[in-house]
């Protein structure tokens, strides 16, 4: 797949109707940039979703590190999201039994099946956390026809990332361990979108998984609590992911929309000069 565009991809009819509309919505908008929205108010997160909506195709959150998560954050995202076209991606990481995970997906405060398209797990506690996913997402989904204002952008499905690899030092992901993720992946189509890894696991002729990549920065480096840093050109030219995922680099830029456009264009300069070279 690293020498088709986004849109050819998003053509194949094996794809889940997230990974279709992501795919298209990445052709189009020409952005494979999603923004780690790692900041701890609604205010705050709004506000960054103003700033670089234009330039992303997915908004990464954590919600359980927003102070006053609500409502109000759900419906200010569902509307930001709509109007500026995105997707929101819930970086929940679950990691438990099938049963436990469906009450995390779609219970307590955060009901994080109600607001975020995309999701991931680890596969760690074994394959049965697909389907208890894709069963909670297709319940809550049925139970929402009924009240269609509080769904969330159009499509309203729902897709899962498996959490592949890590981009911290010293992380205990085996190759074994990807190796199952694509496997399994293989066997859900209908419910797993892709991966979260440092570089795509697409092999087969047919695999047409969407990789993100997180530990983006503009030169290569690291954090003092193990997190490892590589360019756009990188992870998209050499090691042909699809996403790159960037929370500091823009966070912590005095001007975040104008880095935000910053790694858009390296990000798809870097898709391009792959595609083009392939080719
Ligand atoms: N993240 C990683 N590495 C992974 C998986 N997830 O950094 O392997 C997440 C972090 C954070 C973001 O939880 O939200 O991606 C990276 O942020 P940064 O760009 O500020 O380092």
């Amino acid at each position: 797949s690293s020498s088709k565009t986004y849109g050819e991809r998003s053509e194949d009819p094996d794809l889940t109707p997230l990974a279709q509309y992501l795919l298209r919505l990445i052709h189009l908008k020409q952005t494979n940039l999603c923004v780690s929205a790692d900041v701890h108010t609604t205010l705050e997160l709004l506000q960054l979703a103003e700033d670089v909506g234009d330039y992303i195709c997915v908004l990464k959150t954590h919600a359980d590190i927003i102070d006053d998560f609500g409502d109000k954050t759900i419906r200010g995202l569902n509307e930001v999201s709509r109007r500026k076209k995105f997707l929101i991606f819930e970086d929940r990481k679950f990691g438990d039994i099938g049963s436990t995970l469906q009450h995390q997906y779609t219970r307590g405060p955060l009901a994080i099946v109600k607001w975020a398209s995309i999701v991931n797990a680890a596969l760690f506690p074994g394959p049965a956390v697909i389907p208890a996913l894709a069963d909670a997402a297709r319940r809550a989904i049925l139970a929402h026809n009924t009240s269609m204002a509080e769904l969330g952008p159009p499509p309203y499905f729902r897709a899962l990332l498996l959490l592949a690899q890590m981009s911290s030092a010293g992380n205990l992901f085996t190759p074994e361990y990807t190796q199952q993720c694509l496997h399994h992946a293989r066997q859900n189509k209908n419910f797993v979108m892709g991966f979260i890894a440092q570089q795509s696991l697409n092999k087969e002729a047919d695999d047409n998984f969407i990789t993100m990549t997180p530990g983006v920065q503009l030169s290569a480096g690291g954090d003092s609590m193990g997190q490892q840093y590589n360019t756009p050109q990188k992870v998209i030219g050499e090691q042909c992911s699809d996403i790159i995922i960037v929370g500091r680099g823009i966070l912590a830029a005095r001007d975040r929309r104008r880095a935000a456009h910053e790694y858009r264009k390296q990000g798809w300069l870097a898709y391009q000069e792959r595609v083009r070279s392939a080719r």
